[in-house]
């Protein structure tokens, strides 16, 4: 039985006036019973004890440089150091099913100018397959490979949760069992004017938006996600963004790496592409892991440079790590005090005015929006381990429609990693004059999860490859 309206009102009214935020109310008298509501439940979900604090950070916005900060290069571990019983010590925590794989989809596609959740976009190069699909089938043939179990948890936004889970029910989880797949829906954020007043969308709805993807740590606490991993005896959590096919979704070297080192949260590192790329860098900070976000390096950081002539800050962040799940029940032991770091972003967004009533729809950056970013847990952590891999094998993001990071690049960089592991199974794959391959390769994560996997498989096969110009696929 949901409270009276007008009681709600009420509440409403002594924790917003306080706060300076009065004007949320300001068209209430117009509003009909069910636009009273749909703005009270939006005003229930901010947290209020917070909003003093996040006007504070708007109202002082100003660019976070890391200045004063001693910071010094992070220590990367190659993948060909790690000696064979670390990886069969990661093999045999993945088939006790101590692992889960979690992804971060909760952010607009706005870059991507796709209407759905990212996910669902079709990204493989010759069957179009959709991210989530790619990453179902990738985790579904390491529960066989291992014969194990691997819950997935999905953390989605308010805003596409309902479509991102029709998207897995209509399509039967891809074959993956049903009740190893979880949604877990992440907090959100008001929108702030320059002056640090909430931005009504409509006169009965708060401008709400995902609150970061370091949104899934109390996300994990407050959906009972964490306590459903200590029910299936989850110990390691291999931890994913959404928007990257090439990802090993869970890679035995790392988890071996990772719990042998008892860490409680580590992360995959590649070469930087250039010293502006948009990537955070790993960096230690006063003795600490942690991330710089690229719009947060100051320049003389980012062209730093060592004796050899070799960049200094190096380390990309590719937004791939494991989290104990210890490390996470630790750090939100305590919901109400633990924050990570809020980052101010200048965005656009549509609003009402105050005055006119009139919606707006700003040409420029009219808002502060708050968010957190998980990369900020790093430092928290007792014990953690950056291992090297690199972009060809693991990273290649899709953010926008084309350019850098693109649907473009991301099935340029597909077709590139399938037709190198065919030619390390051993087979001839036709070039052009730039060494790029003759026609489209796709291998489902189901027919193998990597090149070595590829060539046992095949060692007993004949393959037949296309004729050039042809498209090639090797499904399970
Ligand atoms: C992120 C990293 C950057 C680098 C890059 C690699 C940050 C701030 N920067 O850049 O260092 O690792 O990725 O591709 O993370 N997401 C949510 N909820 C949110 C916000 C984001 O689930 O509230 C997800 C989103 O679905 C996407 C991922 O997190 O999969 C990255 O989010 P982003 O697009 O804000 O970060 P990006 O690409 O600027």
């Amino acid at each position: 039985m949901t409270r009276p309206i007008e009681t709600r009102h009420q509440a409403a009214k002594t924790v917003f006036a306080p706060a300076g935020q009065t004007h949320v109310f300001t068209f209430w008298s117009e509003l009909t019973q069910n636009q009273k509501e749909q703005l009270l439940d939006d005003l229930e979900r901010i947290d209020v004890e917070q909003l003093p604090h996040w006007r504070q950070l708007v109202a002082g916005a100003g660019p976070e440089r890391i200045a004063s900060d001693k910071i010094e290069p992070a220590t990367v571990i190659s993948r060909s150091s790690i000696s064979e019983d670390i990886i069969d010590h990661g093999r045999s925590i993945l088939a006790a099913g101590k692992v889960a794989a979690l992804t971060v989809a909760g952010g607009q596609g706005t870059r991507l100018g796709f209407d759905g959740p990212k996910g669902a976009f079709p990204i493989s190069p010759v069957k179009r397959k959709t991210l989530f699909q790619l990453f179902a089938e990738a985790i579904l043939a390491t529960e066989r490979r291992y014969e194990t179990r691997i819950p997935w948890y999905v953390m989605t936004s308010p805003s596409n949760d309902e479509q991102t889970q029709a998207f897995f029910s209509e399509r039967r989880f891809f074959g993956l069992s049903p009740h190893r797949v979880r949604f877990f829906q992440q907090g959100v954020m008001p929108s702030f004017d320059p002056a640090g007043r909430i931005l009504l969308e409509e006169k009965h709805r708060v401008a709400l938006s995902p609150d970061g993807h370091g949104g899934t740590l109390l996300a994990m606490a407050k959906t009972g996600t964490l306590a459903d991993m200590t029910a299936r005896g989850i110990e390691h959590i291999s931890y994913f963004q959404v928007d990257n096919p090439l990802v090993t979704c869970l890679d035995p070297l790392f988890i071996g790496l990772h719990a042998q080192r008892n860490a409680d949260m580590s992360s995959k590192a590649v070469p930087k592409a250039d010293d502006l790329e948009c990537v955070g860098n790993f960096v230690v900070k006063n003795g600490r892991p942690a991330i710089i976000e690229y719009s947060n390096l100051l320049d003389e950081f980012a062209h730093a440079r060592n004796e050899d002539g070799t960049r200094k800050f190096d380390a990309a962040n590719i937004a791939i790590h494991i989290l104990s799940r210890r490390f996470v029940e630790r750090l939100t032991a305590d919901r109400t005090a633990f924050a990570l770091p809020w980052h101010l972003a200048k965005k656009k967004v549509p609003h009402v005015d105050l005055d006119t009533g009139e919606r707006v729809d700003p040409a420029e950056p009219n808002a502060l929006k708050l968010e957190s970013f998980i990369f900020d847990a790093l430092p928290l952590a007792d014990h953690s381990v950056l291992l090297e891999t690199s972009r060809a094998d693991e990273f290649s993001p899709v953010k926008n429609m084309t350019g850098i990071d693109s649907v473009e690049t991301s099935r340029r960089d597909q077709n590139r990693r399938a037709a190198q592991w065919l030619e390390t199974a051993g087979l001839a794959i036709p070039r052009d004059e730039q060494d790029e391959p003759k026609g489209m390769f796709e291998i489902s994560p189901l027919a193998a999860l990597d090149a070595v996997h590829l060539k046992e498989r095949l060692g007993s096969e004949s393959v037949r490859l296309p004729e050039a110009e042809k498209d090639f696929y090797l499904g399970d």
